[in-house]
């Protein structure tokens, strides 16, 4: 029988509930050691160290990324993997046809098999978690057990990690469970179970990402939409930030893109010089909870405390912030490395990679350097537009809901919907290239109805339901958008130079929700009148600006007829007002 070492004498103690959760774990897991994680900077120190020696990470040049390591994942793991991922709902048709299901208990007994034994040799660690801050009502606890040090270190930067969130969960009582081993990393062992009638998860055989820091994901994400439902509240696949505007007015809007669509850039933009005087605090790059608030505004809550972020095409010119902010202390996992030990990827304008994301020498034929997939772990609090509010118990009002994909015919660069009823359906027509965030082909058009294809934990029938009471039930509710930073002309070329550039359409979208900015109405939604959208300094020419704000009646019924298509898949749990909703965009259409 293994024995406990509690590096930390008493954390075990701190709450029965999850000490006997443990120690059920491992009996059925055989670790060597178990050990309490505490969360602080000494013990971080001490893991990096440990692994520092395994050699299962690399220092990176201390002098120009002082406090930054390098990961190598192994090469089967480098993404989401969505085909191996479940909602193991007592009912099939409450995960609906947007997720693979299957029978709760069938999974567990499929997950007890693979995990029993699998952490011989190895130590457990414990992981309690805090997704939001410590102090806020709408936070929510979680413990990890799992046996990867890398996964701890992310955890650490990505949650509030350690014995507050533990003393937390000792007066609450409730925690999500989520038992996570790497197994041997077979992808033919590798599933992501989420159980949301027992608020527990399982994953195993994965030490990748949203596979493995299961607060992401599978808690604040697919775990945290079921409950949100039940309780009156929104778990969204949005960023948050904060934008000053020359008045010093400060106004919050939240924004769905599918994965490696833009939500990290675009909630740290830096203004373009052209227009002065505004200022950006980011919030949150990736999740938001969102609660209506007692003045009935929507609030919102960024659950992670660290980012997660698309290394690859990160420079001072496309996010000054993200380069700045990812020069110490970071975690880079598979990127390329230089001669001088610093990390490479593509879009890196400093540097040439000497080896790539496997270690290899560098060949482009082998492709790029870094994998583009590949990931920085790092502190919220290092991003120079860090907003303190993101530490606001009560979190921060939203103006706007914004929704988005990559798409690089048809979707305009902006359009406002008519109303929260027809915000619900722009919302849910998204649809975007997929990307190198999950493992599949890259590029195809695909639906994910408000970026969260991958990540509603129920059935998107029941979803847009919930979603349409939420709104109903707000007295001021934000305005809702749609925007396009990836419409390409026929060369292949970017329309919109995107980036700190995207502000102007964030500036019009505000004088929208203020009632200072004009639109004209379009069969699909409101759109910047000529000259209103602020093209002062912007280097784009007049027919670019034209294809942007085009709707080309003939592609969008054919758009709006598969759209309609897609719906009635959901059959009975499709709300009426949907429908309603596109036939009126169809009628629209018709009419034009
Ligand atoms: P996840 O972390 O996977 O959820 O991704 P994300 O939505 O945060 O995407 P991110 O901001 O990391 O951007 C992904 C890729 O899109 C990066 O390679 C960016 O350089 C690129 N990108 C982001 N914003 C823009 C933009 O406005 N225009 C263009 N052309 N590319 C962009
Ligand atoms: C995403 O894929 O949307 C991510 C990265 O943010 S992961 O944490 O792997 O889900
Ligand atoms: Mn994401």
């Amino acid at each position: 029988m293994a024995t406990a070492l509690h590096t930390f004498a008493g954390l075990s103690e701190v709450s029965n509930n999850v000490a006997d959760w443990v120690a059920g774990v491992q009996q059925l897991t055989q670790p060597d050691r178990v050990y309490w994680c505490d969360g602080s900077a000494a013990e971080e120190q001490r893991l990096r160290g440990e692994l520092l020696a395994r050699g299962e990470l690399r220092e990176l040049n201390q002098k120009s990324f002082p406090g930054c390591c390098l990961y190598r994942s192994n090469p089967s793991d480098v993404a989401r993997v969505e085909h191996l991922t479940y909602i193991c709902s007592r009912s099939k048709d409450a995960a609906g046809p947007n997720n693979n299901w299957m029978d709760p208990a069938a999974a567990r007994a499929k997950m007890r098999e693979l995990f029993r034994g699998s952490m011989r040799g190895r130590t457990m660690y414990v992981l309690p978690y805090c997704m939001g801050p410590l102090d806020s009502p709408y936070a929510r606890c979680g413990v990890e057990i799992t046996d990867s040090a890398y996964v701890v270190l992310n955890m650490a930067i990505m949650t509030r990690m350690g014995r507050a969130a533990l003393e937390r969960i000792a007066t609450e009582g409730g925690f999500v469970r989520g038992l996570h081993s790497i197994g041997d990393l077979d992808p033919a062992r590798r599933f992501i179970m989420h159980y949301p009638e027992e608020l527990s998860i399982e994953s195993f055989g994965s030490g990748y990402g949203g596979n493995a820091l299961l607060g992401k994901k599978c808690h604040a994400l697919r775990i945290a939409s079921w409950q949100a439902r039940d309780e009156g509240w929104l778990a969204e696949h949005m960023l948050i930030v904060g934008l000053q505007n020359p008045r010093g007015e400060t106004h919050y809007v939240a924004a769905a893109f599918p994965s490696a669509c833009g939500k990290t850039n675009l909630a740290m933009l830096i203004p373009p010089a052209s227009l002065p005087g505004w200022k950006v605090f980011t919030i949150g790059d990736d999740i938001a909870w969102l609660q209506p608030g007692p003045d009935g505004r929507l609030w919102a809550i960024n659950p992670e405390s660290g980012y997660f972020g698309v290394v690859p095409g990160t420079n001072a010119s496309t996010n000054r912030n993200a380069d700045q902010m990812i020069r110490r202390d970071t975690l880079f996992t598979n990127v390329g490395l230089t001669a001088d030990n610093e990390p490479w990827w593509e879009g890196r304008t400093e540097g040439r990679p000497l080896t790539d994301w496997l270690g290899r020498p560098y060949n482009p034929d082998n492709g790029p350097a870094a994998h583009p997939n590949s990931r920085f772990t790092v502190a919220a609090s290092q991003n120079p537009a860090y907003g303190r509010e993101a530490e606001d118990p009560r979190g921060v009002p939203i103006s706007a809901l914004i929704f988005g994909g990559r798409r690089r015919e048809l979707a305009p660069l902006v359009y406002e919907a008519r109303s929260w009823q027809h915000g619900v359906l722009v919302g849910a027509s998204v649809a975007s290239e997929t990307t190198a965030a999950a493992a599949g082909q890259v590029g195809v058009v695909r639906r994910d109805p408000m970026a969260m294809k991958p990540f509603a934990g129920y059935n998107f029938g029941d979803y847009w339901a919930h979603w349409l009471a939420v709104g109903a039930a707000l007295k001021n509710p934000p305005r809702i958008f749609h925007v396009n930073w990836f419409r390409q002309n026929a060369a292949g070329k970017f329309l919109w130079p995107g980036f700190g550039e995207n502000l102007r359409v964030l500036a019009w979208i505000l004088d929208r929700c203020a009632g200072s900015a004009g639109a004209v109405e379009t069969p699909i939604g409101n759109m910047p009148l000529t000259g209103e959208l602020n093209t002062a300094g912007l280097d784009i020419s007049p027919e670019a600006l034209t294809e942007l704000t085009a709707v080309p009646n003939a592609a969008w019924r054919k758009e709006i007829a598969s759209f309609r298509q897609y719906l009635l898949e959901f059959g009975s749990h499709l709300p009426d007002a949907m429908l309603a909703e596109i036939d009126e965009v169809a009628r629209r259409l018709a009419a034009a």
